[in-house]
């Protein structure tokens, strides 16, 4: 079996013309008439059909390869019969070589502007060619060499440029439309001193030329339907025009990935542009590729529903609101709940209960709680960390300082107790009597409510069994939620027994800490909250 060359042929003179596709592999048996490569202009993409049947040995291009007339693309190892015309005789339009809608022969026109009609140039003398894309409509703004329609012959697609600057006054085609040569597209208004081609004079310039008619052999050749050029990256078939190709090169888009809603699934500039601008919304709104973003929320008119009354949120509430929502968004948390039982504690506290009230103190499960937690946090120190803003480092802490959250007519604030661990139970209790009181009266210092190291959130007065607390990012990794206590009946091994059980709800930020971390802290807080004396061990 013989090895033969199939070459570019005649392109109408075009010279240095891009490898833009390579629809065939080292491997594949060809037809004669298959499309091998896709070449492109900056004015039309044109696919070169193999002249030889046989099977593909070697490549002799790579894409981005600017190739002429001659210049080898393939061998194939000819079948037995196959006939291998010249290179020449699969472009006939070679004669003819595709005409130059460029503005060649400008005509000066005055500086008034002048309504011109807008015709088909010399397109290699195709007759009867589909418009398959519109670009442009009425009443745009066009530059000389922008381009107005696109036409598609059987095996190339090549845009119609205007021929001088000017209004679109008028249009006279549509899609689906077959033109020719003369053919009038529409009436342009140009603008003062533009220059007006005379389409009729103008012939033909190989590198201005839609110069894709000349190797479509339509005569030995016919196919129904341009036959979708293979993408390159064998992602799916890609089927376009030059124009939206380029646009698509120039935004980084690949193709295959586009849904082409033109004429036979074709790929519109409009469907790489719907493509993109999802893309490009998500980036805007920082949400990431992966997922499907953060779709804003809808406007509401909920006067519609009833009687309103639009209230402003407070400078806290509305700190509070964007610091859960940056909690929310950068915190992967985790929360797991557990009881403690308080019943030796309770009993304990109301036995201290009139100590505490001589000294003037108030001994609410609070600071027992604060201290079991310190505890926690020294005997668990993956909780007492924060992570480093460089993402890659966490930051471990020496102290043990912790907020209270504390509800105030103006939303909510968290003051902070420090060196809790050095701290004994009345010296806690009045300190955090101190800074709610504070807190309520809008009198605590940024200072005080600065350098915690985790959260304690107590709505045991208020009730429910459990919550899910926010934790605050980006100085904490833990916070404490401590719902309402109540009797329950608790197995003992022989029999169910009443105990004042306190729900706990430990929310975690699980890039620092894992759920063993916080299945050994909830275990510890338990135990300790559960028998006071092992803040003695
Ligand atoms: N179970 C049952 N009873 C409880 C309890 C619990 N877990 N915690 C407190 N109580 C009782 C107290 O013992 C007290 O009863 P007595 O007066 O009979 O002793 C009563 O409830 C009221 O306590 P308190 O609220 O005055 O005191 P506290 O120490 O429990 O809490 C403070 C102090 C500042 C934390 C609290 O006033 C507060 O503001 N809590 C709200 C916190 C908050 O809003 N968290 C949500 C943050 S996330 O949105």
């Amino acid at each position: 079996m013989a090895i033969q060359t199939i070459k570019v042929p005649d392109i109408g003179g075009a010279e240095g013309v891009e490898v833009i596709e390579i629809s065939v592999k080292v491997g594949d048996v060809i037809a004669e008439g298959d499309s091998i490569v896709v070449l492109e202009t900056d004015k039309a993409s044109m696919e070169i059909p193999a002249d030889k049947a046989g099977k593909v040995v070697a490549i002799k291009v790579n894409l981005g390869d600017k190739v002429s007339q001659d210049a080898v693309l393939l061998e194939v190892e000819a079948e037995g019969s196959a006939v291998a015309p010249a290179p020449q005789a699969a472009a006939p339009a070679a004669a003819a070589p595709a005409a130059a809608p460029a503005p060649v022969a400008a005509a000066p026109v005055s500086a008034a502007a002048a309504e011109v009609p807008m015709v088909v140039p010399d397109i290699g003398g195709a007759e009867g060619v589909e418009v398959i894309e519109i670009s442009v409509k009425v009443g745009d703004e066009v530059a000389a060499g922008d381009s107005l329609i696109v036409l598609e012959t059987d095996k190339a697609s090549m845009e119609i440029p205007a021929e001088a600057a000017g209004k679109i006054v008028s249009l006279a085609v549509k899609v689906g439309d077959k033109l020719s040569q003369g053919s009038v597209i529409g009436l342009l208004a140009t603008t003062g001193s533009a220059a007006v081609a005379a389409p009729a004079a103008a012939p033909a310039k190989a590198e201005a030329a839609p110069a894709a008619a000349a190797p479509a052999p339509k005569a030995e050749a016919p196919k129904a339907a341009p036959a979708p050029v293979a993408d390159v990256a064998q992602t799916g078939d890609v089927y376009a025009g030059p124009a939206v190709r380029k646009l698509a090169r120039q935004l980084g888009v690949d193709m295959g990935k586009v849904s082409g809603t033109g004429p036979r699934g074709r790929l519109l500039k409009d469907d790489v542009r719907s493509y993109v601008k999802p893309i490009v919304q998500a980036a805007q709104s920082g949400a990431s590729f992966g997922g499907s973003g953060i779709p804003t929320l809808p406007v509401v008119d909920y006067s519609k529903f009833g009687e309103i009354e639009i209230v402003k949120m407070s400078k806290i509430k509305k700190l509070t609101a964007d610091a859960m929502t940056r909690s929310w968004l950068n915190v992967p948390r985790i929360t797991q709940f557990d009881d403690a039982d308080i019943t030796d504690l309770e009993v304990f506290r109301n036995s201290m209960k009139a100590e505490a009230e001589k000294r003037g103190s108030k001994l609410t499960p609070l600071p027992f709680i604060v201290k079991a937690v310190a505890a926690a946090l020294v005997a668990e120190p993956s909780f007492n960390v924060s992570v480093h803003q460089d993402g890659e480092s966490i930051v471990h802490k020496k102290f043990v300082h912790i907020g209270i959250a504390v509800d105030t007519p103006n939303g909510l604030l968290v003051p902070v107790v420090r060196n809790v661990d050095k701290k004994g139970l009345f010296e806690l209790a009045d300190e955090i009597n101190v800074l709610a009181k504070k807190a309520r009266d809008g009198k605590l210092t940024p200072a005080e409510m600065q350098g915690g190291c985790f959260t304690i959130s107590s709505l045991g007065a208020m009730g429910g069994n459990g919550f899910t607390p926010m934790v605050s990012a980006p100085t904490e990794v833990g916070i404490l939620g401590v719902s309402r206590a109540q009797m329950k009946p608790v197995w003992n091994g022989k029999e169910f027994i009443p105990r004042n059980m306190l729900p706990l709800s430990l929310s975690y930020d699980h890039r620092a800490v894992n759920g063993a971390d916080a299945g050994r802290f909830m275990t510890y807080l338990v135990s300790v909250i559960g028998d006071l004396r092992r803040l003695l061990l």
